[in-house]
Parts: C-alpha cells; sequence; structure tokens
C-alpha cells in the first residue's frame, strides 16, 4: 500500500514534503499496484463509476500525485479495484485528496450528485423550517420505519486510512466525552465496540441500529484497521437517536424511529446536530460541503430513507428502480447498502446530497416516497 496507513501521521500536523525532494515521488512498488490496478479495471467490465472517470489520461495525470498526508491514488482507487462489483469504488484517504486527485473526484461527483460540476459551490448549511414535514403514511399502511443521517469528520484529523491506532483511541474519547453533555431525549450512553458481547453486537445490528463488521468495501479501502479500537455508538433509551463513531466516517448522526413520521425524525436531527456542533468544530469545505470518506456522501451529508413495503411496485424491481431513480431516490436492501431486500423490505433514500440545502434533500425523498406511495395504491 503506498500512502498514509503505513505512516505514523500526525492528525494536527499532516507531514509535508521536505526541500530536499525526499518522499515527493511516489514509489515503485505504489506505481507498479497502480499500473495493475489500472490495468485490471480497464479490461474489467465493472459498472463503477471509477471504472468510468479513470481513463488513461487521467491515470497518467494523477498517478504520481500525493497529499501532504502521503495519500497516493491508490489509497483512492484500492477499495474500487479489488471490488469491482463497486457502484462508485473510490475513497478519499484524507480531506486533501478531493483537491489532489480532482481530475478523478470531480467528474465522479458530477455523475452521482446529478450535474454538482467543478464550478459549482454548495450552498451553506440550512435545514429549513423544521415544522414542514408530516407524516407519510399516517395509517401505516406501508412505512415501517423511517431515518435520516447525516456525517461528520472532525476537524484536525484526516480519514480512516491516515489515522493511528492512537488518534482513533483520542477521537472515541472526544466523542463520548462530548455526547455525555446531552440532555432531554437525547440523553443517552456512548457503548464502545471494544468489549461488547458479539450478542449484543449482533442483535443492534439485526435491529438496524449499528454498522455492520466485514464491510469489504472499507476494509480493501483501508478505513478497518486497528478495528474495533476507537469504534463504537451511543444511543438514547429507546434507540431514536444514535451516532456512529469511526465506522465509515468519524461520525454518524443518526435520528430513526418506527412508522412514518418523518417530522418527528427530522427535528430530532436537527436539535441533535445543532447541540453537538455547538461543542465540536467539524471539516467543512468551502465549495464541497461537509467532508466525508466517501464522495457519495460530501454536501449535506443527509441521507433521509425509509423503510417501505410496495409490493405491487416491487413485483417488478427494474420497474421498482426505474420510478425511484425518476424522483432521485436511490433503493436499497433491508439490512443497507449492498445488501438484498428481506420480507418485500427495501430501504429508499435520496440519492444526491451535494449542490441542495439539508432541507431539500429531506424534501427529495418526502415527495418522492409520496408520489411512490401514490403510484402503489393506484396499482
Ligand atoms: P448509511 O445509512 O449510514 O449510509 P447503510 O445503508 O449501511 O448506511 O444503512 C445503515 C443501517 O441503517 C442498516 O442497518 C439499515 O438497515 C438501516 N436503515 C436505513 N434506513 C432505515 C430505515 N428507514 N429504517 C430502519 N433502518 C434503516
Ligand atoms: C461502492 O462503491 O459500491 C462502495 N464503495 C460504497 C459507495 C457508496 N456508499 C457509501 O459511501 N455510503
Amino acid at each position: 500500500m503506498g500512502g498514509c496507513a503505513s505512516k505514523e501521521s500526525s492528525a494536527k500536523e499532516p507531514k509535508k514534503d521536505d526541500d530536499t525532494g525526499k518522499d515527493t515521488m511516489v514509489d515503485a512498488a505504489t506505481l507498479e499496484k497502480l499500473e495493475a490496478g489500472y490495468n485490471k479495471l480497464a479490461s474489467s467490465d465493472s459498472k463503477s463509476l471509477l471504472k468510468k472517470y479513470l481513463t488513461k489520461e487521467v491515470f497518467d495525470q494523477l498517478k504520481t500525485k500525493k497529499t501532504s498526508f502521503g495519500s497516493t491514488l491508490l489509497d483512492c482507487i484500492q477499495s474500487g479495484v479489488e471490488n469491482l462489483d463497486s457502484g462508485i469504488g473510490i475513497y478519499a484517504p484524507d480531506a486533501e485528496a478531493y483537491s489532489v486527485f480532482a481530475a478523478l473526484f470531480d467528474p465522479i461527483i458530477e455523475d452521482y450528485h446529478k450535474g454538482f460540476g467543478r464550478n459549482d459551490k454548495h450552498p451553506p448549511k440550512n435545514w429549513g423550517d423544521v415544522s414542514v414535514f408530516g407524516n407519510l403514511d399516517p395509517a401505516g399502511e406501508f412505512v415501517v420505519s423511517t431515518r435520516v443521517r447525516c456525517g461528520r469528520s472532525l476537524e484536525g484529523y484526516p480519514f480512516n486510512p491516515c489515522l493511528t491506532e492512537e488518534q482513533y483511541k483520542e477521537m472515541e474519547q472526544k466523542v463520548s466525552s462530548t455526547l455525555s453533555g446531552l440532555e432531554g431525549e437525547l440523553k443517552g450512553t456512548f457503548y464502545p465496540l471494544t468489549g461488547m458481547s458479539k450478542d449484543v453486537q449482533q442483535k443492534l445490528i439485526d435491529d438496524h441500529f449499528l454498522f455492520k463488521e466485514g464491510d469489504r468495501f472499507l476494509q480493501a479501502a483501508n478505513a478497518c484497521r486497528f478495528w474495533p479500537s476507537g469504534r463504537g455508538i451511543y444511543h438514547n433509551e429507546n434507540k431514536t437517536f444514535l451516532v456512529w463513531c469511526n465506522e465509515e466516517d468519524h461520525l454518524r448522526i443518526i435520528s430513526m424511529q418506527m412508522g412514518g413520521d418523518l417530522g418527528e425524525v427530522y427535528r430530532r436531527l436537527v436539535t441533535a446536530v445543532n447541540e453537538i456542533e455547538k461543542r465540536v468544530p467539524f471539516s467543512h469545505h468551502d465549495r464541497l460541503g461537509f467532508l466525508t470518506f466517501c464522495p457519495t456522501n460530501l454536501g449535506t451529508t443527509v441521507r433521509a430513507s425509509v423503510h417501505i413495503k410496495v409490493p405491487k411496485l416491487a413485483a417488478n424491481k427494474a420497474k421498482l428502480e426505474e420510478v425511484a431513480a425518476k424522483y432521485n431516490l436511490q433503493v436499497r436492501g433491508t439490512r443497507g447498502e449492498h445488501t438484498e431486500a428481506e420480507g418485500g423490505i427495501y430501504d429508499i433514500s435520496n440519492k444526491r446530497r451535494m449542490g441542495l440545502t439539508e432541507f431539500d434533500a429531506v424534501k427529495e425523498m418526502y415527495d418522492g416516497i409520496a408520489e411512490l406511495i401514490k403510484i402503489e395504491k393506484e396499482l
């Protein structure tokens, strides 16, 4: 592996190449792996956005570049090279990678986030009028549960592939002590993954509260080093407010509950994020919005989803995907990304997160699901 994962890079002071030029070049072993990776991808029938946009020209332009954390193009693309069935196939090992490897990230961002071009600027954070959303399914016929999450990165720390074990532990400490100050409905407990029994962990995963373990896309991206060190989950008593620590992103802030009351779920999330933001600074980019490990999550970082049963529409999966796409929605399986639907339950959410406000990202899901329910009723 060519990049920062093998280095003791400090969180506060990224390694700078020195004046002698030492360490400014990508080493021969990394270059060799990059060439092999490019050839593997180019000769594959991978449908990933990585394959689509890593042209020979872009590859040659980027293959010798490095961020000041020491991250190379290999760190960005290795997940998609190893997992040819990736949808995207690329992660940013550190925030700088979005600039250094922009020739690859920008077209992928534009494709995923529906036209957010390289000269576009993500709008300022705006949660809008939180009283607007109501219950998507008051009779409880279709929507099993509703969830809205956003991601945040702690300012001063790089992403997973560049973190030391020490930093993981330090971040976990920061996150758990910050969250211990929350009150009212948000009051809860932090549970480190280290020392958690397998039964408790599996039950939390099965109930859709906790991230899964052993995600091969994240593993190949070097995002699971020192696991379970520094990883954990905070939740309130009712498990309607949860925070994941150091899985894909430094923080995933989540509000969820049974049924279709998006209004209640949204208001809880907005209150929580505002409270947390008062206490800890997060990485924000002038053009890209909030920074995350995966380019699909940049900008608002908001994924608003329902677990929904629409048996008539879903009788034809291709048709369901087609109708969902029409409303800018993404269909996932019951256990999240890269899983299948169980018992006819699909996870349907807003797809794009950039170039629109937090409010509009959630509204996209709200309006789209209302349409899907209408179509289901007419079938
Ligand atoms: P993320 O939402 O963080 O991008 P995943 O797609 O892996 O990541 O989903 C994480 C977990 O959240 C999974 O267990 C998934 O089943 C659960 N989940 C997502 N949406 C809902 C929902 N509306 N109701 C209940 N669980 C949900
Ligand atoms: C893929 O390319 O399919 C995986 N790397 C997941 C990409 C998008 N999802 C995500 O980050 N939540």
